[in-house]
């Protein structure tokens, strides 16, 4: 068998490895070693499944075929498969947005008693920049208007009216420049269905056009992350810091562990609450410390910035908290859960609880919940959890006695008002001020999931301890949170140990000043992935100050272990907004010269930002940094 330690950087995880090992129960790790080696053909974007005369393979050395059946050419077959790519990320996003949408309008009109407005200023804030009318109007008749002009978003059938959220949330010429371009999605269904009948056999075939209609829908998913992300706050509140805890420790020995695992908040939230209702009948079970809700992946991360629910691990990791023996229920929403969660909850007490009509698992049981029930639902969940408390085996208790303090929950509001405590008047400037001065050189957003083609979290650390060093502001969402707050890396100590001077003075100066009785942390949680957003929000804030557009700042993103559809798309809009951003994971384009040099140099003379591959952690950090010194060139504050 391999070292553990090959796997993850992640301590709790190498230790629950060695169990699995033990156990012979088959994990993400071993059953990646069982798929090696890895496809040539697919690791390069050459091999075509698009119509049923493939598949049809391209030789990458020029020996073999060089078309497809149809005639397709390299460029024409990675192209079309890297767009699908886009539009089934911006799918996930924006079906996760509509449903917070459609929960908004159920709310306004009165069918949905478990929701409210939990965050009345921020909805009035969102209202207004959208153009809804909010003075003397009574609330739900605001949130009404909101939710049908969201849900405009989705219907809109007029080609040149560009989707409401973006045009009231990006720079004014990022807007000019992308109207110019026509990659301004009308609606985001239409983006979607739009991309999906492009690369159906026998249509677009120009790589170039292909690649800009990716765009479009890439710039749809990000709309779809905008309003998942606002309607989420003024539902369930806009996070704010807030100290907790993270990493498999946080299992506890004497409650009911029940894992939230999935994206949507509209579930986790209201387990949270009902949570507290049941913890009663958890203590007449037997469970002295009640019960502990814990987070995986993007609703933990959700939960976590919400309300300092700890965050027990990322997504590689997600299978080893049942190993543990006291993981009562795991309760599944959407997107990113491993399949083989009920295969490996066999060999346990744990109840593996699939939730949403559309994400049914073979093996699980399957509890529907619906929005209307939601209380009636949630409640009937933790009771499965209690109930399954009554079957653990003690003797097979083993918990990791790992966890990281971690302080989360720097929404942009959360981050604009810290730096307000320094200067109410004016909150960004002091920002501002500190990267001209140079104490701040840039800023980096790390965002994306776990791969296992990289032991889990490690990039995420080297590349993010390199640049802190360097005195680069570090912001993060998503999977690559969870690795920061695992690893101790949004704490006060590590802003100490690892940020250089300037990076450090400024975070000692606002955390002091914003009341944390110290620095910052070292890393900024801004949330889950379609959080994203919110560092788009920052950077519209910190352009429209300047009068510059996004891809004159000082800014990089970074997807270390990118993995998933809705990380190709996330990146593909960071790079559409002007960003550069960097993959650790090498795309399946790399069989096209064209591709390649489309999503690089092509974009970059476009758009401002472009993609950088390197699996390298240092030399990654290298070039991110590279990039953020040119933006500084740029803008005429070389230091
Ligand atoms: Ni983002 Fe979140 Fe994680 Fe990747 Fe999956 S949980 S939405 S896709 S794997 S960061
Ligand atoms: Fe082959 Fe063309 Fe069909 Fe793709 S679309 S599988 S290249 S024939």
């Amino acid at each position: 068998c391999l070292d553990c330690n090959t796997c993850s950087s992640d301590p709790a995880a190498v230790q629950m490895l060695a169990v699995a090992e033990a156990n012979n129960i088959g994990t993400a790790w071993s059953r990646h070693a069982q798929q090696q080696p890895q496809c040539g053909f697919g690791t390069t974007g050459l091999c075509c499944r698009i119509c049923l005369k493939g598949p049809c393979r391209i030789d990458p050395f020029g020996q073999g075929p060089q078309f497809g059946i149809c005639g397709a050419d390299r460029d024409t077959i990675v192209a079309r498969h890297l767009v699908r790519m886009m539009a089934a990320g911006a799918a996930a996003h924006s079906e996760h947005g509509r449903h917070i949408a459609l929960a908004m309008l159920h709310l306004s009109q009165g069918h949905l008693h478990d929701y409210s407005i939990r965050d009345e200023e921020k909805l009035l804030v969102v209202a207004k920049r959208l153009g809804v009318a909010t003075e003397g109007r009574d609330l739900m008749t605001i949130v009404r208007e909101l939710a049908d002009l969201t849900l405009h978003d989705f219907q809109n059938q007029n080609y040149d009216e560009p989707c409401h959220w973006l045009a009231a949330s990006l720079p004014a010429p990022r807007l000019k420049k992308l109207g110019d371009l026509g990659l301004l999605p009308h609606n985001i269904d239409a983006a979607v269905a739009q991309s999906m009948s492009r690369t159906h056999l026998g249509c677009d075939a120009d790589p170039t056009n292909l690649i800009l209609g990716g765009l479009r829908v890439a710039l749809a998913d990000l709309d779809g992350e905008m309003l998942a992300t606002e309607l989420s706050d003024a539902l369930f509140g806009t996070p704010k810091p807030i100290v907790t805890t993270s990493n498999l420790g946080v299992i506890k020995r004497d409650a009911v562990n029940v894992a939230v695992n999935g994206h949507n908040p509209l579930l986790s939230d209201i387990i949270c609450d009902i949570a507290a209702d049941l913890n009663d009948e958890a203590i007449a079970a037997g469970a002295k410390d009640g019960i502990n809700i814990i987070g995986i992946c993007c609703t933990g991360n959700e939960v976590m910035v919400r309300h300092g629910i700890p965050l027990a691990t990322n997504y590689l990791s997600q299978e080893l908290p049942i190993l543990t023996g006291a993981l009562d229920a795991m309760v599944l929403d959407v997107q990113c859960i491993m399949p083989s969660l009920p295969r490996v909850a066999e060999c346990f007490h744990t109840k593996i609880i699939t939730t949403d009509k559309q994400n049914k698992i073979a093996g699980a049981t399957h509890m529907d919940f619906q929005e209307a029930k939601a209380s009636e639902n949630a409640k009937s969940i933790v009771r499965m959890a209690i109930e399954a408390f009554k079957h653990r085996d003690p003797r097979r208790i083993q918990i990791p006695n790992i966890t990281q303090q971690a302080i989360v929950g720097f929404s942009t509001e959360a981050i604009v008002a810290a730096l307000a405590t320094i200067n109410a008047a004016d909150p960004l400037q002091p920002l501002v001020d500190n990267i001209v001065n140079g104490n701040i050189q840039g800023v980096v957003l790390f965002a994306g999931c776990n791969n296992t083609k990289t032991q889990q979290d490690s990039a995420y650390i080297a590349i993010a301890r390199s640049l802190a060093k360097r005195n680069v502001l570090v912001l993060a969402t998503g999977c690559a949170a969870g690795a920061y707050a695992k690893a101790g890396m949004m704490t006060q100590d590590a802003t100490r140990q690892y940020a250089g001077e300037g990076l450090k003075s400024v975070l000692t100066a606002i955390g002091e000043s914003a009341g944390l009785g110290g620095p910052l942390p070292l890393v900024l949680h801004m949330g889950s992935c379609v959080d994203n957003s919110r560092a788009v929000a920052l950077a519209t804030a910190l352009a429209n100050k300047l009068g510059v557009d996004i891809s004159d700042l000082p800014l990089v993103a970074s997807a270390p272990e990118a993995m998933t559809e809705k990380a190709v798309v996330i990146g593909s809009w960071a790079v559409a907004l002007g960003i550069p951003t960097h993959l650790g994971t090498v795309p399946p384009i790399v069989g096209s010269d064209v591709v390649s040099q489309l999503v690089t140099t092509t974009a970059r003379d476009l758009l401002g930002g472009y993609f950088i591959v390197e699996t390298d952690p240092e030399l990654a950090a290298d070039k991110m940094f590279a990039a953020i010194q040119e933006r500084r060139d740029g803008l005429g504050i070389q230091t």
